[in-house]
């Protein structure tokens, strides 16, 4: 804002009152306003446009495809020959993608790389890869470069997998391994795509391996070998939005791999703190460093790779694994394992089916849209920006409510001229500003004066990106017959600074 300076006695004071002066002859200043929109001040920490992005990705897959699928193997030793990865066909990820796209999923994962060193690309850094393999599929086969174009295609995100932890390079352990392998192999990744939403390292300490025939033990310590912040600096020029999950630094391991966050759960961690390892599951709320959490699970019963024996989990054991990740606030990376044809298993694309419609069916028609809402408080608009409850139900992302400053409780109300069946209650934080709510509750009211708190049984606590609330109480019994509801209402009762809502959803 630019504003001329009128206050002629002040300026001649200033300027030596035997000065005379025009006001038009005054010079202008620039005047700017941090919130100019009367915008709430960022309660931190917060995370970064990259971090923001990712987690709008919210369930994607991970596949898990390569040597092992062949070995019967979950861990290789680094030593098995290349003409061991032996496809019976051309593996098709266009295939994964679409039957992970089915399930209402956004993106997927693929493992290019894991703990057996094995390459499923093209690499210029080992010859321990795909193309050196007999079979002429597997000299066909360039898994980065097909996933990315496939993804692209279908409009979902992709990114990759690497094991930093090499049990076939003979240079595991040295400069040169760092150097020469490892990050020129995530260099060559990189390249397969500007795009990449997220690279995807595992707590990779070394062990046991090959390496190169040397057949020993080599561990190094994770923290400083392999010159993590150089790495994401680097990548991060080639794929600005890419997240560096793990060892990256840039989302948690939620710190289970069946498929559950906890109740509460911030995204802020005190990175370093030995807590840092017992918080996984639920974030330090003191915690000074944004870190999300993602919970990486298995769809099938017998590994991350593929094999004969598995059986496919349940549509309703996936459907409660997602309330009990997207819906508290973490993001679900779900493993679907190709088999020895390079294809998801025709079982495991029926029960993809059925969860993306089970997906829909319960948690596809927003009833909020067509409500009526009301809050307690408003924050007071700003020059172009306001704070009003409506925004909560305009299906925009940046239009968010709020209160004032040191108003850090209050009611929502979302009402219906008639009665609705309600089962889940969905919220989303504003946390361009931070994750702020530490409590709440929900009741609903057949008549809009009798109110019955619903999932008493839940920790009603932390939202963050998503909290999904399922009003009986339980993520896992059967969709029930719901509530009757003529109205529905959530009392915000604690919050680190003025709460800031983008969204309320009711199905
Ligand atoms: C772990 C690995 O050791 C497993 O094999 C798998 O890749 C899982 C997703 O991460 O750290």
């Amino acid at each position: 804002m630019r504003k001329r300076y009128t206050n002629l006695l002040a300026l001649g004071a200033l300027l030596g009152a035997s000065v005379a002066m025009n006001a038009d002859e005054l010079p202008l200043v620039t005047q700017t306003f941090e919130y100019p929109d009367n915008e709430p001040a960022p309660c931190h920490p917060v995370p970064t446009q990259r971090q923001i992005e990712w987690n709008k990705t919210e369930f994607y897959a991970f596949f898990h495809y390569g040597m092992n699928t062949y070995t019967n193997l979950e861990w290789g030793m680094g030593s098995e020959s290349p003409n061991r990865f032996a496809p019976t066909q051309l593996p098709n990820p266009r295939q994964w993608l679409e039957a992970v796209k089915a399930a209402g999923m956004k993106g997927g994962i693929a493992v290019v790389k894991h703990h057996d060193g094995f390459c499923l690309w093209p690499t210029q850094t080992t010859t321990h890869r795909c193309t050196s393999s007999s079979n002429t599929y597997a000299q066909q086969t360039n898994i980065p470069q097909a996933f990315a174009e496939a993804a692209r295609d279908l409009d979902m995100k992709y990114g990759f997998y690497i094991s930093p932890w090499d049990r076939n390079s003979a240079y595991y352990g040295t400069d040169q391994y760092v150097k020469e392998v490892f990050m020129k192999q995530c260099d060559e990744l990189a390249q397969y795509g500007s795009d990449q939403f997220e690279m995807w390292f595992d707590g990779a300490n070394g062990g046991d391996g090959y390496y190169g025939g040397a057949n020993e033990s080599r561990s190094v310590d994770e923290a400083t070998y392999y010159d993590v912040p150089n790495l994401r600096d680097y990548i991060h020029k080639i794929a600005p939005m890419c997240v560096m999950w793990g060892v990256g630094g840039e989302a948690r391991w939620i710190g289970n791999e069946s498929g559950y966050a906890g109740e509460t759960n911030w995204a802020m961690m005190e990175r370093g703190a030995t807590s840092e390892i017992s918080s996984r599951n639920s974030g330090q709320e003191e915690g000074w460093i944004w870190l999300p959490g993602e919970s990486d699970a298995k769809a099938t019963s017998a590994g991350w790779f593929w094999h004969s024996n598995q059986s496919d989990l349940s549509a309703e054991r996936l459907f409660q694994m997602y309330l009990e990740t997207v819906g508290r606030n973490s993001t679900l990376i779900l493993n679907i394992p190709p088999n020895q044809a390079g294809v998801l298993p025709e079982s495991s694309v029926n029960v993809l089916k059925e969860l993306g419609q089970m997906l829909e069916t319960r948690l596809g028609n927003d009833l909020a849209r067509n409500a009526t809402v009301e809050a307690s408080a408003e924050r007071a608009s700003g020059a172009s920006r306001n704070y009003v409850a409506g925004n909560l139900i305009d299906g925009d992302i940046e239009s968010y409510w709020a209160t004032d400053d040191g108003v850090n409780n209050a009611t929502i109300t979302l009402s219906w001229d008639t009665p609705q069946t309600v089962h889940y209650v969905s919220m989303m934080e504003y946390i361009a500003k931070g994750q702020r709510v530490r409590s709440f509750k929900i009741e609903t009211s057949e008549d809009g004066v009798t109110w019955t708190p619903r999932a008493t049984s839940i920790a009603q606590t932390t939202i963050g990106y998503k909290r999904i609330i399922p009003l009986n109480g339980s993520t896992s019994a059967s969709y029930d017959s719901g509530y009757t509801a003529k109205a529905v209402r959530i009392t915000i009762e604690d919050s680190r600074a003025c709460p800031l809502l983008h969204t309320i959803s009711v199905y």
